[in-house]
């Protein structure tokens, strides 16, 4: 893969890390985003000494101010990123569409659509310029076929798609690619999260099946931004061999 600087949110657990580790060495650099500054400074260091050139950039991806005042603060040879993951992402309970939190909804749809947006606002006018760039999105199965108790998630990453597809177009004249890609089930920090820390009902999430781990979504961003310039993956939805659909896997007992 030709050299380039890769920017991930998200990038201190599951997906982000694991693209982190998938894009290490090889001539890149890598521009690290996450709230855990102490996992952030761990993971860096790790992969510097496995010879990558690795900066970190902490901000909470909800903060605007923070977010500007941080890609402003990168250092010229590092300001022009080639590769945007907006990775950086999470769903909170699973409470119908009439009864959840407004709170935590709002949480969702910050992390997932307004943060998404204003970091492709903020960086692709760069890529735009220099004639060079892809965007690679963070999508879901979910945002394709909605389930009870997941509404607001699930419209996040409808967005996520409408707003990858919309950036295509956008973008139809110039040399940038976006892709979309859509996970199904993943076994990351995701489900804790969901279920507020309750590890019990995260871990069933994944019981009786073999579900995707980090990597593979990895390898799946991996292969679509090493793809010649020509090529423009646009979307990828990657699932677990014995899932079929965002509810039915097929469950050992
Ligand atoms: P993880 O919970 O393991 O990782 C999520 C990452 O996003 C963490 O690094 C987390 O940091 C970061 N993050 C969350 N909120 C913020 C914020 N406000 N500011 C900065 N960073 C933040 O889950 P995944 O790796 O699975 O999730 C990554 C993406 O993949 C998400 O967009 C998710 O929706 C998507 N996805 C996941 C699937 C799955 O089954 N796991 C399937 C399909 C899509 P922190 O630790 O600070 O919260
Ligand atoms: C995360 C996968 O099935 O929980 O996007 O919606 S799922």
């Amino acid at each position: 893969m030709k050299a380039k600087t890769i920017l991930i949110t998200g990038a201190t657990s599951g997906i982000g890390e694991a693209c982190a580790r998938r894009f290490a060495g090889q001539g890149t650099r890598l521009i690290l985003n996450g709230r855990n500054t102490a996992k952030l400074d761990e993971l860096r260091r790790e992969l510097e000494a496995a010879g990558s050139e690795v900066r970190t950039l902490p901000f909470d991806v909800r903060d605007r101010e923070a977010m500007s005042s941080a890609v402003a603060s990168l250092p010229e040879d590092w300001s022009e990123v080639d590769v945007l993951i907006n990775n950086a992402g999470l769903s909170l309970g699973d409470d119908k569409e009439y009864e959840g939190s407004l709170e935590e909804w709002d949480t969702v749809i910050d992390t997932n659509v307004r943060a998404l947006l204003a970091m492709t606002r903020l960086v692709v006018p760069g890529m735009v310029e220099r004639g060079r760039g892809h965007i690679v999105n963070i999508g879901s199965i979910a945002g394709d076929t909605p389930y009870g108790g997941g509404g607001v998630y699930c419209a996040s990453k409808a967005a996520v798609k409408a707003l990858s597809d919309s950036l295509r177009i956008d973008l139809v004249d110039t040399p940038l690619r976006v892709t979309n890609v859509k996970p199904g089930k993943v076994e990351t920090h995701f489900s804790v999260t969901r279920y507020h820390g309750d590890q019990a009902r995260a871990d069933a999430v994944y019981e009786g099946f073999e579900p995707l781990r980090g990597e593979d979504v990895a390898e799946v961003v991996y292969f679509a931004v090493s793809a010649p310039d020509h090529v423009q993956i646009a979307e990828v939805l990657v699932m677990p061999t014995a899932q079929a659909t965002s509810t039915l896997c097929a469950r050992k007992k």
